[in-house]
């Protein structure tokens, strides 16, 4: 069945008669009495009416047709809001407004009542919440697996300057769009003793698992609604809950009742919060039962439905996929591993052939000290068979290896999944995967080259690329439907569904009212943000200066210090030199979260609000500078910042940032990236060229080359670099309070990240987009051409990669 735009005047009333019912059985009163966020779960539960009917269709069409799916297991989802695209995707937004309206209820006011699901980090979360819209967009059949966070990322409040972290209740008022299912719930089994017994008369040793505990994990699924198609795919997210009958209370002792209690307590903290990610902190105990928590009733929950649908378990790799999205859910493999040879029969070898078939991994992190590892004795005592099943999968992997490279134990020690006490979980997912990719070109070639290289050499087919990209749906359509609505006079809509097209907008990059017209809708975008931060900030800033973003988490390699540090050298010299002015005033942000044991990352805020305080109350530099802290940087928030900015700051130490993702979402609204060649940026300055984008700073071979041979000297470039020097010595003297712990760690870790080395090359960089900028009408094509070239970086060219060279699955038509 194809999808069938919606008329308008057809579908008003039977939309306004819908929502009036609903509004009243949900809360037994009038519209007019409801409060906002009762009005907006009313819209919501609206909406799913227009989304169940194809979600039901779409599992038949799967079950009917019998195709392969792809289950993508990720330990983080950052969905934020989904009312607006949502109605986007299934054409009722036009209508809803007009028929809220005319119930003197607006749509605008309501979206805000939605909670922002923060259920992830970063980048990894988003990407995989990009990943899951596209899927349904391409009317693929992949579907997401997760946990259910009874609280998402901490909530930051800046407090005099400091990062204050308040837990995240984002379940409070409910949530509209899940939907428990208890029937579907498995149980999952932790901790015990597992070990192998001699059975007299039997040749094969038995197993034997016993003492463990029992939990239960119960569905909760999110529909996930394709763009203007009738595919609705699901988002699974588990939740732990005690397993436990408890009509027998009356006949309990109270030692008996205060252990359930406990049981009741322990349970509830396994969903109860996300972690911060703090790449370096030591593995958590509750952390590793969580990524095994959602594998294994993810994995069980896969398998058994399979096996009731065929009768060869031969076919599983054929009709399934399962992604593992970074290492935290590499423990699918030994999981599979364990159903099959235990709880179905098979034999190790055949297990392993269909296990290996299945998964694929894709790993987002280069800095080796952050690559995931688990202390034996913890992963032992947490999950007894499944160490067991790695110690196996191990032992048999460097038979071969041995086997194949005689007398290179190097080698071995380098491949070994259990090394040094500790589990790698990287080394279990590349050997236990069929495919092996990074996140974009660099990314996946340092892969081969350093970190993952001794897997290189063994498995080199094994590894691919599949560089990142984000939904032009959410990040380009719904954040800035201006700029949406300017591509679509020139290409019609048919970009929306078909991204390469966005490529034509190439022949209007000298269309001067084309230009003008993109203007008009930077300028609009400006305001919105200016007047957010005049509200929020209590500071006013002019929309006609340069609007220069950095919104990411606060980590050292991402050099935000860097970035604050430039803006002190700046505001010395507009004070110090009469030779020195801006011709452009620029207005520069920040936004990121802080881990809230890292502590370098949480001066570095305070320092930003510290300059941020002393700029914006100098008068007399009349405004030339402004420094804005944005608080609580997400999903939300992004879907203004992004649309507003003029620059795009992509200055990770090149080699550091596997990818990115924010540096596309600028890109896609037009704005110019000053950036290193890391990540994705390299593929961005590909895409368009010198002219476009502003490039500066060590290269990743020479990085990794002073890494190699050590002869880098943070001190030397302090004493020779008169410009490092003084803002150094600003850190310490009182300027902007004290940051010696900021100082001390620049060289006590010998400036780790470069950033002193290349400080100078990014003064200059600033200098070149100030240049850049007073010519506008080169700017503005050099936006346009941004625009232009940003369609690769939608997740539809990404995943129709996936879908194509690892997943082999191709889109379904829901009749
Ligand atoms: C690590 C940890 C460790 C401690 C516990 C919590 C936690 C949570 C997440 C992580 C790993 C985060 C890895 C990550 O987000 N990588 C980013 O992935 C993006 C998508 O591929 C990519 O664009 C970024 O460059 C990369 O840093």
């Amino acid at each position: 069945m194809a999808f069938i735009e919606r008329d308008i005047d057809e579908i008003k009333d039977e939309l306004k008669e819908r929502f009036i019912l609903t509004s009243k059985i949900l809360y037994g009163r009038e519209l007019s009495e409801l409060s906002q966020n009762e009005v907006y779960n009313a819209v919501a539960a609206v909406v799913k009416q227009y989304t169940t009917e194809n979600w039901i269709k779409t599992n038949k069409q799967y079950a009917i047709n019998d195709n392969k799916q792809i289950y993508y297991f990720s330990i983080e989802f950052l969905l934020g809001r989904l009312l607006n695209t949502n109605l986007i995707n299934l054409d009722l937004k036009n209508a809803l407004k007009i028929v809220l309206k005319e119930l003197d209820v607006k749509l605008d006011d309501i979206y805000n009542e939605e909670p922002d699901a923060g259920l992830g980090n970063g980048g990894l979360g988003r990407l995989a919440a990009c990943f899951i819209d596209s899927m349904a967009s391409l009317s693929l059949p992949a579907h997401g697996c997760g946990l259910r966070y009874q609280y998402g990322l901490f909530e930051q409040k800046i407090i005099n300057g400091t990062q204050i972290e308040i837990p995240d209740n984002w379940l409070r008022d409910g949530y509209a769009w899940e939907f428990r299912k208890p029937n579907k719930a498995v149980n999952v089994r932790i901790g015990g003793h597992a070990y192998m017994k001699e059975v007299p008369g039997e040749e094969n040793l038995q197993l034997v698992y016993e003492g463990y505990t029992d939990i239960m994990a119960v569905p909760y699924d999110v529909p996930v609604i394709g763009y203007k198609n009738t595919t609705v795919n699901t988002l699974r997210l588990w939740n732990a809950e005690v397993n436990m009958d408890f009509s027998d209370y009356g006949t309990l002792t109270q030692e008996e009742i205060n252990q359930r209690q406990e049981y009741r307590r322990w349970v509830n903290r396994i969903t109860e919060y996300l972690y911060p990610d703090d790449r370096l902190s030591d593995g958590k105990k509750l952390r590793l039962l969580q990524e095994y928590f959602f594998v294994s009733a993810g994995v069980q929950s896969i398998i058994r439905h399979f096996m009731r649908t065929h009768d060869n378990v031969y076919d599983l790799s054929d009709k399934i996929g399962i992604h593992i999205n970074d290492t935290h859910p590499a423990t699918a493999v030994p999981e599979m591993m364990r159903i099959l040879v235990d709880d179905y029969g098979l034999e190790w070898e055949d297990a392993w052939d269909i296990t290996t078939q299945t998964c694929a991994y894709t790993n987002h992190t280069i800095l080796p000290e952050a690559l995931e590892k688990w202390d034996v004795g913890l992963f032992k005592e947490m999950l007894p068979r499944i160490y067991m099943i790695v110690e196996e999968i191990n032992r048999r992997f460097l038979e071969g290896i041995r086997k194949k490279y005689p007398g290179d134990e190097a080698l071995v020690r380098e491949l070994s999944i259990i090394e040094n006490g500790q589990v790698h979980m990287a080394r279990l997912a590349v050997v236990g995967s069929y495919s092996v990719n990074g996140v974009a070109k660099i990314h996946s070639d340092i892969l081969k080259t350093s970190t993952l290289k001794y897997f290189y050499k063994v498995f080199p087919r094994k590894f691919n690329n599949k560089t990142n990209g984000i939904t032009h749906r959410r990040w380009l359509i719904s954040a800035n439907n201006d700029l949406a609505h300017l591509i679509d006079d020139k290409l019609t809509r048919e970009w929306r569904q078909n991204i390469k097209l966005l490529k034509k907008i190439n022949n209007y990059v000298d269309d001067p009212d084309f230009l003008k017209a993109i203007k008009k809708v930077k300028r609009a975008r400006k305001r919105d943000l200016a007047k957010y931060v005049l509200s929020h900030n209590k500071v006013r800033v002019k929309i006609d200066s340069i609007f220069d973003i950095q919104v990411k988490r606060i980590h050292s390699y991402k050099r935000q210090l860097m970035n604050i540090l430039h803006i002190m050298y700046q505001y010395n010299r507009l004070k110090n030199d009469p030779d020195y002015d801006m011709p452009v005033p620029v207005v520069y942000f920040f936004g990121g979260k802080a881990a809230p044991g890292y502590y370098t990352a949480k001066e570095t805020i305070r320092l930003i609000n510290a300059v941020a305080d002393k700029i914006n109350n100098d008068e007399s530099i009349n405004g030339k500078i402004k420094v804005i802290f944005l608080e609580n940087f997400g999903v939300s928030l992004g879907e203004m910042v992004y649309p507003a900015a003029d620059v795009s700051e992509q200055i990770s130490t090149a080699s550091k940032e596997a990818s990115g993702t924010g540096n596309m979402k600028f890109m896609m609204n037009g704005a110019i990236t000053l950036g290193t060649m890391d990540g994705a940026n390299v593929e961005i300055h590909e895409q368009v060229g010198d002219d476009n984008c502003v490039i500066f700073g060590l290269r990743a071979d020479e990085v990794i080359s002073y890494y190699e041979n050590g002869n880098y000297n943070a001190w030397d470039e302090y004493n020779t670099n008169e410009n490092v020097r003084t803002v150094m010595n600003q850190l310490t003297d009182g300027t902007y309070g004290n940051f010696q712990t900021l100082f001390d760690y620049l060289i006590n870790s010998n400036d780790e990240f470069f950033i002193l080395k290349d400080f100078n090359a990014y003064i200059e960089a600033h200098e070149e987009i100030v240049r850049r900028y007073q010519d506008q009408d080169a700017w503005l094509r050099s936006s346009a051409v941004n625009i232009a070239n940003s369609g690769i970086f939608s997740s539809d060219r990404t995943i129709t990669e996936y879908a194509e060279d690892i997943w082999d699955i191709e889109p379904v038509e829901i009749k």
